[in-house]
């Protein structure tokens, strides 16, 4: 779906690639697919949905790298966007993939593909999700907060906003493309929200005990940056319980599902025990 980079526009389409096709796990697509399965659809008629998820994901994460931000040299392994085509062209790059995914979803061949009312949904809730509430909240807060005291109720915030938030929207959204009903759609975004937090605390942890070879970035950033995380107010063995507590919660919540969530069960496990 990415424009390809041998146009007279290529410094910037080189640009979007560079970062999408830098490798990264790829699980806010694997769980919009899987949501489309458990409500009874197909993973393929969620690819879209799928890679535009990535392609904000992407954009989060190239935004986050830039001097102004974390400022960091190594993502996926690899140079960040800035370091190797300069500021400038990583901000549009970022804003690129940022507004392609929002193309993406409601391109006319897209929207031939299902009910209105379920596009304007999707559309809706991603949006909000990456929206001055939830994301560029959490990252608001992120920056804000550095070398600064914060109690657990701000750092649950982060926490929320800035990965669940988007977590969370790719299961929710994948259901909603995919038919789900709304006794379902509440269900994986509570497992979601769940797993997303999960998802938050143990990056935070891997950036204190991670290795930096399998994380493909620095690592023992959030010390030094004063960064408001769990493990750094409470503690690395609460943040491990913490962990467990949210995939307890998010394997509970799709319980009702049954062996249709068994994938998503196995997802959750993985989260907690992840090393990179
Ligand atoms: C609007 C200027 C501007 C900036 C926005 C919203 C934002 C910047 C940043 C989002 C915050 C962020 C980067 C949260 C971290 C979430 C997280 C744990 C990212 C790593 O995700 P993985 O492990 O990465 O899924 P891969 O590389 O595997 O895709």
């Amino acid at each position: 779906m990415l424009p390809q980079a041998d146009n007279e526009h290529s410094l910037l389409h080189r640009a979007m690639r560079y970062s999408i096709f830098a490798g990264g796990k790829r699980i806010r697509p694997i769980l919009a697919m899987e949501a489309a399965e458990v409500v009874g659809g197909s993973y393929k008629s969620v690819m879209t949905l799928a890679a535009a998820l990535e392609c904000v994901h992407t954009y989060s994460l190239i935004h986050d790298d830039l001097p102004a931000m974390d400022d960091d040299d190594l993502r996926r392994g690899k140079p960040t966007l800035h370091k190797v085509f300069g500021e400038a062209v990583a901000i549009l790059a970022g804003d690129a993939l940022l507004t392609f995914a929002f193309e993406a979803i409601s391109s006319p061949t897209a929207a031939r593909a299902c009910r209105a009312e379920q596009l304007l949904g999707v559309i809706y809730e991603l949006a909000y999700a990456s929206g001055f509430r939830r994301l560029i909240k959490g990252q608001f807060l992120d920056i804000s907060s550095e070398g600064k005291p914060v109690d657990a109720e701000t750092v649950d915030c982060i926490v929320s906003s800035k990965t669940a938030a988007l977590i969370r929207a790719s299961l929710t959204c994948g259901a909603l493309l995919a038919g789900g009903s709304a006794e379902e759609i509440e269900i994986l975004g509570c497992y979601g929200e769940n797993l997303g937090k999960a998802f938050q605390i143990r990056d935070d942890l891997l950036d204190i005990e991670g290795d930096p070879n399998k994380l493909g970035k620095a690592v023992r950033k959030d010390q030094q940056r004063g960064k408001a995380t769990f493990p750094g107010l409470l503690g690395i063995e609460i943040a491990r319980e913490m962990i467990q507590k949210h995939l307890s919660i998010a394997i509970e919540a799709i319980s009702p599902l049954g062996e249709k969530a068994a994938i998503l069960s196995k997802i959750g496990k993985y989260i907690g025990q992840r090393i990179n």
